[in-house]
């Protein structure tokens, strides 16, 4: 299973392309809003977000409300579609200066326009579909929002407050959001080889959403202070992976997202046709991304999943993926209950 996605943050259409999805896997139009809405409607947003209303279109590999095996094509209409006028001033922290010597242009917005963050709807959109598919399996995938601005944002029942304050201080914020997920087979990923072990392709698939800067399964970071004897204390900070394969514990993944770096009030920056020195202000900035981070951590996580899954078990349809589930459940339980 391998997917891409294309499209321009004000272009006229994201796409979104789905290949090895497997047959038979019951998609509703609701259940793809709802999550694009998710993510759209996550605290900290900017005012883009009230402009889109996220309007999507599947344009191949369902009939009658399911898949068919066949490469899923969605399309999502871009409510905003006024491509901003070029810029020589590159947003300090953004892709934008880097993208600009890359790609040999002095126009900013021509790496922006990609870069955005926008192109996380694609993902969402097709995540959707590698979410139903767990769903059938009965795995289950959340996330939530752990820290915001360095502070517990789970407890605290001041998010909005500290979202509005610094707003407000034309400041953003950045936060560490956590997926969880349950009930997945032991044995997916493996140890054979370092591209192979599922933590190596997770982590590649959490760096890969905009903005995240760091990644750790389980206890990670904090693993490294802790002495054998009371690590194996605490099973659970495994992470759910031991040897890069699933390891029939819950699976967590923890992820940090920088502060977005575009500013309202404006960030100083230089324009590169005359090196002037000159404010880059960003108007269509989130306050935070972290919230809509958490949403698309479950669906990259997702996909990276469903893609473990047929590795591992095969099948064209669900029909033939759910009895091979089942049955492979049934034999690791016998032996897991045996230690
Ligand atoms: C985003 C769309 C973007 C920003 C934000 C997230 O809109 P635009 O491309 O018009 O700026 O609101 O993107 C960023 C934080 C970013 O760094 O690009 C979205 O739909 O998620």
């Amino acid at each position: 299973m391998r997917y891409l996605t294309a499209g321009e943050s004000h272009g006229k259409y994201l796409a979104g392309i789905l290949e090895g999805f497997p047959a038979g896997v019951k998609v509703t139009k609701d259940h793809i809003a709802a999550q694009l809405r998710r993510r759209r409607l996550a605290p900290g947003r900017s005012a883009r977000q009230a402009a889109e209303n996220d309007e999507f279109e599947i344009v191949s590999g369902m009939r009658g409300g399911l898949t068919t095996g066949a490469p899923v094509c969605v399309l999502l209409k871009n409510s905003v579609r006024t491509i901003p006028r070029s810029s020589s001033v590159p947003r300090p922290g953004h892709a934008d200066l880097a993208g600009m010597l890359k790609y040999g242009t002095m126009d900013a917005v021509l790496i922006r326009e990609r870069a955005s963050a926008r192109e996380t709807a694609a993902r969402v959109a097709l995540g959707s579909f590698a979410l139903r598919l767990h769903e059938l399996l009965g795995i289950s995938i959340t996330s939530k929002v752990t820290a915001l601005d360095g502070q517990d944002a789970v407890n605290s029942g001041t998010t909005e407050a500290r979202i509005l304050r610094a707003r407000r201080a034309g400041d953003t914020l950045g936060g560490i959001f956590e997926v969880t997920v349950g009930n997945l087979p032991a044995g997916l990923g493996d140890f054979n080889h370092w591209d192979l072990r599922l933590g190596s392709r997770l982590a590649a698939a959490m760096l890969g959403i905009n903005g995240v800067k760091g990644f750790e399964v389980g206890g990670g970071f904090g693993l490294a202070a802790m002495g054998g004897i009371e690590a194996l204390k605490h099973p659970e900070l495994s992470g759910g992976l031991d040897g890069g394969m699933t390891n029939g514990r819950a699976l967590t993944l923890r992820c940090a997202v920088k502060p977005v770096p575009g500013l309202p009030g404006g960030a100083p920056s230089a324009d590169l046709r005359g090196f002037r020195k000159k404010l880059s202000v960003s108007k269509t900035s989130d306050t935070t991304a972290v919230f809509a981070a958490a949403v698309v951590g479950e669906h990259a996580a997702a996909l990276e999943l469903a893609g473990a899954l047929l590795d591992k078990f095969g099948g064209d349809s669900i029909g033939e993926i759910l009895p091979r589930v089942e049955q492979w459940r049934k034999t690791t339980k016998r032996t897991l209950s045996g230690l």
